[in-house]
């Protein structure tokens, strides 16, 4: 088939057999940032330059173990480096929020990794990126939980923290799900790997060395080959070790986002966070529930762009989600546009 053909019949698979996902953005003191989205920005011909890794995974699927010696572990498929990075500190909290709804069938750990690009990341080769492990949970025998349970509790998104003595430097984030629903099969394991680059700031100098994401696993690991459905669960946490201070998972718990910004793009003026012309409004409205908080957002713009939305409204961009299941966004498409139904998860505006 085409590449065209085979991406269609891909969608229509994933469609009907589950939701699957990808970290749609993450919220580190408050602000939230969008993140690369395979199943809309792929399509676009001008897609927001976020910092996020584009991929080809436009099924929302994951890499299979028998390719955990390929450079499709490393950053998903045919992963290439975000346009873009975020700027924190080391210390800092990151919450990774995931498309909802991520299937509670698709039971596993959530590990996270970081890799000094020792450059821009944003033109990093991927191959020498050496990743070292800040936390990787997985089964809880006091809970009687996995790390996606708690993912899942947690409005579909996961905690996790900088250390706080890392170096100063430019750094990959992969964040993971290794979905373990039909790893007591050979090749059964299904690994989500999503990468963001950041920029930390910080006063140590903690420079952890780490491995080549084509060593991480193999597919025969303890914790990748592992059927999940026993009595007395002991999972191994597959990878190598965590670092020298970490922890498998700090508390989790949901973080409110209070306003929006963009990645800062190398080259560029300056992040669109800047202050300046912020346009306010009331605060944060945030509906507390155990599933699914509301949030609603003061998008941030350096300058008023000729298509943006009306101000306060509810009005979504070309290309932007409006709608699928679980999602709270405006559903009304900014005009040259409308909303197409893509799939029972996702609409968009084109
Ligand atoms: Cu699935």
């Amino acid at each position: 088939m085409s590449k065209t053909s085979t991406l269609l019949a891909s969608l229509a698979s994933a469609a009907l057999v589950a939701a699957h996902g990808h970290v749609s953005h993450v919220i580190i003191n408050g602000v939230q940032y969008k993140n690369y989205d395979p199943t809309s920005d792929f399509y676009n011909p001008n897609p927001p330059s976020v910092f996020g890794w584009a991929t080809l995974q436009q099924d929302n699927g994951f890499v299979e173990p028998n390719n955990f010696g390929t450079a499709d572990v490393i950053c998903h498929k045919s992963g290439t480096p975000g346009k873009g990075s975020a700027t924190i500190n080391a210390g800092d909290k990151i919450s990774i929020v995931w498309t909802p709804e991520w299937p509670d069938s698709h039971i596993g750990p959530v590990i996270d990794y970081l890799a000094n690009c020792n450059g821009p990341c944003e033109t990093v080769d991927k191959s020498t990126l050496k990743w070292f492990k800040i936390d990787g949970a997985g089964y809880n025998s006091v809970t009687k939980t996995w790390a996606s349970d708690d993912l899942r509790k947690n409005g579909n998104s996961w905690l996790v923290q900088i250390p706080a003595d890392l170096k100063s430097g430019n750094y990959v984030l992969r964040h993971e799900i290794i979905a373990l629903h039909g790893a007591g099969s050979p090749n059964g394991a299904q690994d989500y790997p999503q990468c963001m680059n950041f920029r930390i700031n910080g006063s140590g100098n903690n420079s952890p060395a780490g491995v080549a994401g084509t060593s991480l696993y193999t597919a025969t690991d303890p914790g990748i080959l592992f059927n999940p459905y026993v009595s007395n669960i002991q999972y191994p946490v597959p990878g190598p070790a965590l670092i020298p201070g970490a922890v498998s998972s700090i508390p989790q718990s949901i973080s409110v986002a209070t306003r929006t910004a963009s990645a800062t793009i190398p080259g560029a003026a300056g992040p669109t966070s800047a202050a300046g012309t912020t346009t306010t409004a009331a605060g944060p409205v945030t509906t507390s529930t155990s599933a699914k908080p509301t949030t609603t957002l003061v998008t941030v713009t350096s300058a008023p762009a000729t298509t943006a939305p009306p101000a306060g409204g509810a009005t979504q961009t070309k290309w932007g989600q409006c709608g699928g299941s679980g999602y709270a966004g405006p559903t009304v498409c900014a005009s040259g546009s409308t909303c197409s139904v893509l799939n029972p998860y996702y609409a968009q505006c084109v």
